[in-house]
């Protein structure tokens, strides 16, 4: 485990909710891939979603000496013990939620999953602004992170109409998204999308194959999807795309926002697992099996999975010899069409292979493109009816 270091990222104290306190390297996975810097952590004593007014004083106290851009909360908090430690610490609170969609924000490349995201921010945020204006009623000072009472009230019959009118938007918008997924169909490239938990490596993977390529494909893509550029192996084109990956217990309140952005996912022809090999076997199981249970309730399952067990430069041979047969072994278990595939995206080890198996995956390796091309249609041809 280590504290981030990213240049230029901002800088926030993790506080750890007792529920929470086993998934620590998770919690600082995903503050790091929401950009934020840890620079602190404090580990809460206590279950629940209520802070004491000690517990709000000495987390304040932290946050004003290191002088953080925020406090990440990561746990379940209720609106009146985030209000206190938004008033005493005066920097933003990010419970578990916001920052899970700030990542999914980042991430978001369909219409679509904005909308789903700022609903779900909309939702989330709407008895926290609530929160201020009852204090202010009360008669406290509630300006201490910019907004007066009147700001507030207004911000609230904002936020109402703004959630009314999303929905009608997303009404609309799943209509259009049927008609350009034909037309991506119809494209001739392999839909190769890059799934896997924070920090196994996607972004990784991504740039280490792409390097310096510039976005590709008919506009459309744009529209539908964040990260992608267009790789030539041997004739065969493949459209790689990075995702926002997966997350373990995603809440309730925000599953819906959570799979539109992994709607790169449900539409690709082949899905690329990035495994971290570094990770103990459990680890490594435990993930496995939850993306596999993600995966098909996306619908997403039945396609053609290479499962990249990547970093295998931090992992001795022998190890990973009995990690790759765990993995092998569940797949199989799960019914998957997979296949494993030993990569470093540091070293650049075996990118032409992975490469390969999602080429060979759809058509076949080393073809020109349009036996390729004719793959990929028969294949969605047979998805397009199902
Ligand atoms: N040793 C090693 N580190 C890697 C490798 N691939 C990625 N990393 C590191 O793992 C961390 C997470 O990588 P990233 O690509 O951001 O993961 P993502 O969250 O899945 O997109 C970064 O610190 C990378 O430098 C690899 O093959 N070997
Ligand atoms: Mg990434």
């Amino acid at each position: 485990m280590s504290l981030a270091k990213g240049a230029g990222a901002r800088r926030a104290l993790l506080v750890i909710s007792r529920d929470h306190i086993s998934h620590l390297e998770e919690a600082l996975a995903i503050a790091e891939s929401a950009s934020y810097e840890v620079v602190d952590i404090i580990r809460r004593p206590k279950p629940g979603r209520r802070l004491s007014d000690e517990a709000v004083k000495n987390i304040s106290a932290r946050a004003q000496e290191l002088g953080v851009d925020a406090i990440i909360y990561y746990g379940n908090l209720e609106p009146s013990s985030m209000y206190k430690l938004e008033r005493a610490s005066k920097v933003k609170v990010l419970d578990r939620v916001l920052i899970i969609l700030e990542i999914f924000a980042l991430h978001a490349g369909s219409k679509e999953a904005k909308l789903q995201i700022e609903m779900a921010r909309l939702k989330h945020e709407l008895p926290l602004v609530r929160e201020y204006i009852r204090r202010a009623k009360l008669g406290e000072q509630v300006d201490f992170l910019g907004p007066g009472r009147y700001a507030f009230e207004s911000y609230e019959k904002y936020m109402i109409s703004r959630i009314a009118r999303i929905r009608r938007e997303l009404d609309e918008l799943r209509r259009r998204v049927r008609t350009q997924e034909l037309a991506r169909r119809d494209s001739g490239f392999i839909l190769a999308s890059i799934v896997g938990y924070a920090s196994a490596g996607k972004t990784s993977i991504f740039n280490a194959i792409t390097g310096e390529r510039q976005p590709t494909g008919p506009e459309y893509f744009t529209t539908l999807f964040a990260k992608h550029k267009l790789v030539d192996y041997r004739g065969a084109k493949i459209m790689l795309i990075d995702t926002v990956g997966f997350v373990r217990d995603v809440p309730a309140e925000i599953i819906e926002s959570f799979y539109s952005t992994l709607q790169e996912a449900a539409l690709a022809d082949v899905l690329i697992f990035v495994i971290d090999s570094s990770e103990d076997s459990d680890t490594i199981k435990e993930k496995l099996q939850a993306g596999i249970s993600v995966l098909s309730k996306l619908n997403a399952i039945n396609k053609p999975i290479i499962l990249a067990l990547n970093k295998v430069d931090l992992v001795p041979e022998v190890e990973l010899g009995a990690k790759e047969s765990t993995v092998s072994k569940l797949a199989a278990l799960a019914g998957l069409r997979a296949q494993v595939v030993r990569v470093s995206a540091l070293k650049g080890l075996n990118l032409d292979l992975l490469l390969e198996k999602v080429a060979s995956s759809v058509g076949r390796p080393g073809e020109p493109t349009e036996a390729v091309r004719q793959g990929v249609r028969a294949k969605a041809g047979t998805q397009a009816g199902a």
